[in-house]
């Protein structure tokens, strides 16, 4: 008898889906969304709903491996667990004996699970003393300005955009990279909503809003400085929401936006002074107006600056009073108070190495190149001697690429990677371990993008001989003598207690996800979760928020720009995450091969055609790919949609190459967008 199993998307994604397994005879057949589950509506994105696919692939690694060529190579044996378990715990032990700051984990999010993410390694990591990683690869620089600007990462129910007159959906493409949100804004759009997008690409949702506004990377902070003067100089604002939910920092920034008339931001941005005109009026006088940022927008210098400004444009018109209005970014710090972050990851075992009140020091996952090749010295601490990766593919999607193959490829580095699949980065390994899919294993989940707690139950047993990240480090941990009670935990158990006592455990049980109890308009009577309650514009050490021009533009690098005049900027395809799925061959098959998008005017001045092969340069390397001469690339911009695995790509590499390792203005993360290149015929 086929059974259904209730289980979680565990995908880099603010969709968080719920997922109805059907498994017959110990294998899954069908996998679905959840209908009764609010943001997922029954249905899966097109990747997900191939994820048996890619569970059940033939390439799945199935056993322990251990490297016999060359690194970089992907040559291996397999070995059996306690071989590969022993070696590991042998050279770890070793290099922790000298110093444990020498060990560095490396993870991001291939699992968001709270177990199989940062919970048993987090726990193992903490007890040996390593170097903690500041995990900024994605979205620091947003999350910590609006939580500089609000107090945490919060902002409107997902549900609430049905409801919505108007729409601005700013450095978001969602049908690609959140559809259940474009569920909603559909809704809306069908109830009479008027929707903008705010994007330098012309994307699918794009095409499918009443107006687009192709601004340059990297200006979203003047546009968002534009908006105010208009919302001055027209009365749009809501004086009586700012006099009670705003901090005294108003003056400054009024001072500041009323020198941005529509004419100044437009020359900014690169776009009409009348689309300034046009949005800021639309903003200023609909109600209920709801704003979809996305991460997109925060890979720029100045993407911190531009996420405290655009969030303030809610708070200065009072959309915060009605629950359809104000702003989404990330729901992820309404969780943090149900969470139970001390319990899962234990940071107090790092004190049984380093001391009372002493950490490890911690290495920014955004510089993982540059820092790979770093001696010892006393600024920096130790050589990086060993990195133990899991939920990350850092070969592919870490900036500026050819200095990041350069550290995995060290021969005096040891490298441990847990895996499906042997990526770019696998086949740098030492010893690569078989990881289970979220079909193998328990695990708890929050979301970034809505606010129901979730819980995963395996729907099979592992595949080959597949342990779960967490089974990996407890058996890690106990090879290492750590006899703390926190290392017998089971999956199940720190799954079922991730979020104790806070959310329904029986609810959770029955149907997988619970909804957190929040208001439904959460800053109507203001309330934002900083110290006095206020909306901060003069934050603490940041000052007024302004415009903060790219790191490569013809603004700051004139020079630079004149040998390299194409801003390049790599958002996600459609059916690929990140740089998983890329290996999925019914998914491949959609994307075709790597491509540049490139505007027609662009292509002529270069002699390139549509379909050829080109290059795209720059001082820090070279990338071949094939040209896609479109218009949904602005004149000056090119897009390289990511992130192919460097070796299905047609020279061994990808838009990382390109990228490079300056960081943004907030939150230590990386300016990914803010990359000039040059084109060429290949
Ligand atoms: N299918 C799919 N879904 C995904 C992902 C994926 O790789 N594939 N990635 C997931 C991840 S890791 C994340 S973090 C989330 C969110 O992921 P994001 O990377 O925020 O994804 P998008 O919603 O595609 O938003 C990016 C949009 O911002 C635009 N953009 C680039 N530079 C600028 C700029 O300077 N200003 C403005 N206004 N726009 C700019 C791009 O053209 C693109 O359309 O999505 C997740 N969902
Ligand atoms: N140029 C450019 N670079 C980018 C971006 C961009 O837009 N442009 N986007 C950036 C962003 S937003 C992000 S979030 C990062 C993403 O960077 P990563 O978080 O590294 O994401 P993925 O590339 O999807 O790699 C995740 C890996 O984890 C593995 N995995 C999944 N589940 C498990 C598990 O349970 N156990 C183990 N052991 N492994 C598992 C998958 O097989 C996959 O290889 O990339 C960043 N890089
Ligand atoms: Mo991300």
């Amino acid at each position: 008898m086929p059974q259904t199993v209730r289980a979680a998307c565990p995908h880099d994604c603010p969709d968080t889906c719920a997922m109805l397994v059907t498994v017959d005879g110990g294998r899954a057949v069908r996998i679905q969304g959840d209908p009764e589950h609010p943001p997922t509506h029954g249905a899966l994105c097109t990747k997900v709903s191939r994820y048996l696919e890619r569970t059940y692939h033939p390439d799945r690694v199935l056993t322990p491996l251990r490297r016999v060529g060359r690194k970089g190579e992907g040559r291996f044996e397999p070995v059996g667990w306690d071989e590969a378990l022993d070696a590991i715990a042998a050279r770890l032990k070793a290099i922790a004996a000298r110093n444990p700051e020498a060990i560095l984990p490396y993870s991001y999010a291939g699992t968001m699970g709270l177990v199989q993410g940062d919970g048993m390694a987090a726990r193992f990591f903490h007890r040996l003393g390593a170097s903690l990683l500041d995990r900024t690869i994605c979205a620091t620089a947003g999350s910590e300005a609006l939580a500089a600007t609000y107090g945490a990462p919060v902002g409107m129910h997902l549900e609430f955009f049905a409801e919505s007159r108007l729409i601005l959906i700013w450095g978001s493409n969602p049908i690609t990279s959140s559809v259940h949100f474009w569920t909603f804004a559909q809704q809306a759009k069908r109830a009479g909503a008027t929707l903008w997008c705010i994007d330098p690409r012309r994307t699918e949702s794009a095409d499918k809003c009443h107006r687009h506004v192709a601004l340059r990377p990297g200006t979203d902070g003047a546009l968002a400085l534009g908006l105010m003067h208009e919302l001055i100089v027209h009365g749009w604002l809501d004086d009586d929401y700012i006099a009670r939910h705003v901090d005294g920092g108003w003056p400054a920034l009024r001072e500041r936006a009323l020198q941005w008339t529509p004419e100044r931001t437009a020359a900014a941005c690169g776009i009409g002074a009348d689309e300034v005109r046009e949005l800021a009026r639309a903003y200023g006088t609909t109600r209920p107006a709801a704003i979809r940022l996305n991460y997109g927008m925060q890979r720029v210098r100045g993407g911190g600056n531009a996420v405290r400004l655009i969030a303030l444009l809610p708070c200065l018109t009072g959309a915060w009073r009605h629950r359809a209005g104000g702003l989404l970014l990330s729901s992820s710090g309404w969780f943090k108070p149900v969470r139970r972050d001390a319990w899962l990851q234990r940071p107090d075992l790092v004190e049984r190495v380093h001391g009372p009140g002493r950490r490890p020091r911690t290495i920014n996952m955004s510089t993982i190149g540059d820092d790979l090749l770093r001696d010892s010295s006393p600024g920096f601490g130790p050589r990086i001697e060993a990195v133990v990766v899991y939920n990350s593919n850092p070969v592919a999607v870490a900036p500026e690429s050819a200095k990041v193959v350069r550290g995995f490829a060290r021969e005096d580095l040891f490298t441990v990677v847990l895996e499906h699949f042997l990526t770019d980065t696998a086949d740098h390994a030492d010893f690569v371990l078989p990881a289970t899919t979220q079909l193998e294993h328990w695990d708890a989940h929050r979301a970034y993008g809505h606010t129901y707690a979730m819980l995963n139950r395996p729907a099979i047993a592992p595949l080959g001989q597949a342990w779960s990240n967490a089974a990996i480090f407890r058996a890690l941990a106990e090879r290492m003598g750590f006899d703390d009670d926190c290392f017998a935990d089971s999956d199940e158990t720190m799954a079922r207690e991730a979020f104790e006592p806070a959310v329904d455990r029986t609810a959770l049980d029955e149907r997988g996800w619970v909804k957190l109890a929040l208001p439904e308009a959460p800053f109507a009577e203001g309330g934002f979760p900083t110290p006095d309650g206020r909306v901060r514009i003069d934050a603490p050490g940041l000052g007024v928020p302004d415009f903060v021009p790219n790191h490569e533009c013809a603004e700051t690098a004139p020079e630079l720009a004149a040998r390299y005049p194409l801003a390049m900027i790599s958002p996600p395809a459609r059916h690929f995450l990140n740089s998983s799925f890329v290996n999925v061959r019914s998914l491949r098959a959609i994307e075709g091969e790597p491509m540049l998008e490139l505007h027609p005017d662009d292509a002529a001045a270069r002699g390139i055609a549509g379909g050829a092969m080109v290059e795209v340069f720059n001082d820090r390397g070279r990338y071949r790919c094939r040209a896609d001469v479109s218009t949904r690339a602005r004149p000056g911009v090119v897009v390289g949609l990511g992130i192919w695995w460097r070796k299905l790509g047609a020279d061994g590499t990808n838009v990382n190459e390109l990228t490079h390792q300056r960081l943004t203005d907030i939150g230590r993360a990386p300016s990914f967008y803010d990359c000039l290149v040059e084109v060429r015929p290949a």
